[in-house]
């Protein structure tokens, strides 16, 4: 078992999060994981990462699978302006690849945002710290296990 997947394991246990962990195929994009897990797109959580150009740290916006990050609105929360996050920073942040950044279980917790989007589920999908891995759990619970504050920071969603 990857050491990533089993840092996320660890994680949820001692958050007294009985997920289980499913490996239910190729789950690296968010319509992968809405399509293997089988919901709707908005249930999938996003782990979109930014760095703070003022303090060089990798920081973490909890997104619903269907929503875009608004960059102003996340600099505002951020209180500093965002650039891009390479593969690297976030390796060296989370501990996770590109594709598998779980929202528990992180090398060294980034500061974190979550899309008031996913409080509307039951039930929310998010990455166990693999690109192939993915658990389910009740998205109320995502602030405690996170660290992330509830927050609105999407762009609107273009008319139909
Ligand atoms: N496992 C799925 C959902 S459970 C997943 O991880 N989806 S994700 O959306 O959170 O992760 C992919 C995200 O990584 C993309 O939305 C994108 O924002 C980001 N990403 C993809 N390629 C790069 C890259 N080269 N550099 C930085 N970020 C990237």
């Amino acid at each position: 078992m990857s050491r990533s997947l089993k840092r996320v394991r660890a994680a949820l246990e001692a958050a007294g999060l009985a997920a289980e962990i499913r490996e239910p195929g190729e789950t690296r994009t968010a319509e992968q994981a809405a399509q293997a897990a089988g919901c709707a797109l908005d249930q999938i959580v996003k782990s979109i990462m930014f760095r703070g150009e003022d303090s060089g740290e990798a920081l973490l916006f909890l997104t619903a699978g269907g929503n875009r990050v608004d960059a102003s609105k996340a600099a505002a929360l951020a209180g500093e302006p965002l650039g891009k996050a390479d593969a690297a920073l976030i390796r060296a942040q989370t501990g996770f690849a590109i594709g598998g950044v779980a929202p528990v279980g992180h090398l060294t917790p980034p500061r974190a945002w979550l899309d008031r989007r996913l409080m509307d589920f039951d039930e929310v999908w998010a990455a166990a710290g693999t690109p192939r891995h993915v658990f389910a759990l009740d998205p109320a619970d995502l602030p405690r296990i996170s660290g992330a504050q509830p927050a609105d920071f999407t762009a609107q969603r273009e008319k139909m």
